[in-house]
């Protein structure tokens, strides 16, 4: 198998010949078809997540089903089907209260070897994924099984990025109809927010990155009003586009404390606060007590946008059907494997909202 692999902090990924470890009973071989390049990889790549290298990258993927583990019931060879970033096992504390996004066993598949080098030495995969590569060992807890026409390079999307944003907007923060929404940080994941929020009927999107392409590109999915923060504060600009009190719902999809002071300061009193950016493990972020108070804001986490795969993957899926959840104009960019490291770097320079590794073979 080929893979692009994180060696080392700040180093560019490595494209490796590997020996992928053999599947146990619960295991399905995917072979590969798109896998989106997310901001999380990066970060990881930065050192942001203290996981130590080596470990294959990439968690937002989709294929087909190669061959199954004796054990595996809920997938077959031929299945396509759509890999979750945090498995489902169905039977934990929190799969059992529907909040599989919780799943207890979400770190599991992190610490499990998934290939090997021929000098004998064992690799990891980010999520228990590794979706940067042309084939991957998955536990079935981890696939879901979609019956759709819609291409790989789309459904790999929901993945992660999709999931993320349209869930944050549809389950985590429960947007309501008529509502006025704030999102910082349009990249893929705020992009989706950003669809989320007109899927829920917001009457009033308002899209804050300081890159002109992402403002125009947030507008096709969904944006009102559009916010650079080289004009000013953001948070006084969103004021003054809501009558001085703020949005209903903030989203903040970077990852950064400053701006998820902003997104909380440009939520009105009583309104709720999303924080979907994924920060540097050791960051911290302080807010005013008496505000957490007295201007009764609900602040939120969002993990995977609080999804429930195996409800959410068909739903989204029947959504781009439709022509309702637009993912063809979320692929900037299609690649080989061998050009991720230019996609961090396009990333970097806010050249795209994704880049998808098209061709895992090259
Ligand atoms: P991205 O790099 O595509 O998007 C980030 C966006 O922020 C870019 O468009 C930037 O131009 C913009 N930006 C930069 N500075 C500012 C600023 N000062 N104000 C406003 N916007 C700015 O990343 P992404 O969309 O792939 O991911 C976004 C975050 O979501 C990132 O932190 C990632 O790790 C996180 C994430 N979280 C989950 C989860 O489960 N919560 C899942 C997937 C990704
Ligand atoms: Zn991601």
């Amino acid at each position: 198998m080929r893979a692009a692999v994180f060696v080392g902090v700040d180093e560019p990924l490595s494209v490796e010949k590997l020996t992928p470890t053999d599947p146990g009973p619960y295991d399905a071989v995917v072979r590969v078809g798109a896998s989106g390049v997310c901001r999380s990889d990066l970060s990881l790549a930065h050192g942001h997540l203290p996981i130590p290298p080596p470990v294959i990258l990439g968690h937002e993927g989709a294929g087909a089903v190669e061959s199954v583990g004796s054990a595996v019931t809920r997938v077959q060879p031929g299945d396509r089907v759509i890999a979750a970033f945090v498995p489902a096992c169905g039977r934990c504390f929190y799969c059992v209260r529907d909040r599989t996004h919780l799943c207890e066993h979400g770190m599991d598949g992190m610490m499990t070897a998934k290939a090997t080098r021929d000098d004998g030495s064992a690799l990891t995969a980010f999520s228990g994924l590794g979706t940067f590569a042309d084939q991957m060992t998955v536990h079935e807890s981890a696939l879901v099984k979609v019956e759709t026409d819609l291409p790989d390079e789309q459904l790999a999307l929901i993945g992660c990025g999709v999931t993320t944003g349209v869930g944050a907007a549809l389950n985590t923060a429960r947007v309501e109809p008529g509502s006025i929404v704030a999102v910082i940080g349009c990249g893929g994941v705020g992009q989706s927010v950003i669809q989320g929020a007109r899927i829920a009927g917001a009457a009033r999107i308002i899209a804050v990155d300081p890159v002109e392409l992402k403002r125009t590109a947030a507008v096709d999915f969904g944006a009102t009003d559009l916010v650079d923060p080289a004009d000013g504060d953001p948070v006084a600009q969103v004021q003054q586009l809501t009558g001085g009190r703020g949005a209903d719902f903030g989203f903040e999809v970077l990852g950064r404390p400053e701006t998820m002071n902003q997104a909380y300061a440009m939520t009105r009193r009583g309104g709720t606060t999303t924080i979907v950016g994924m920060p540097s493990w050791d960051a911290e972020v302080t807010f005013s007590a008496f505000g957490l108070f007295y201007d009764e804001k609900r602040l939120l986490g969002c993990v995977y946008g609080s999804a429930q795969v195996h409800r959410d993957f068909p739903r989204f899926v029947s959504l781009a059907e439709n022509g309702r959840l637009d993912l063809g104009h979320m692929v900037s960019r299609r690649i080989a494997l061998g050009e991720v490291n230019d996609a961090f770097r396009a990333m970097e320079a806010g050249e795209v909202i994704r880049s998808v590794i098209t061709d895992p073979q090259r």
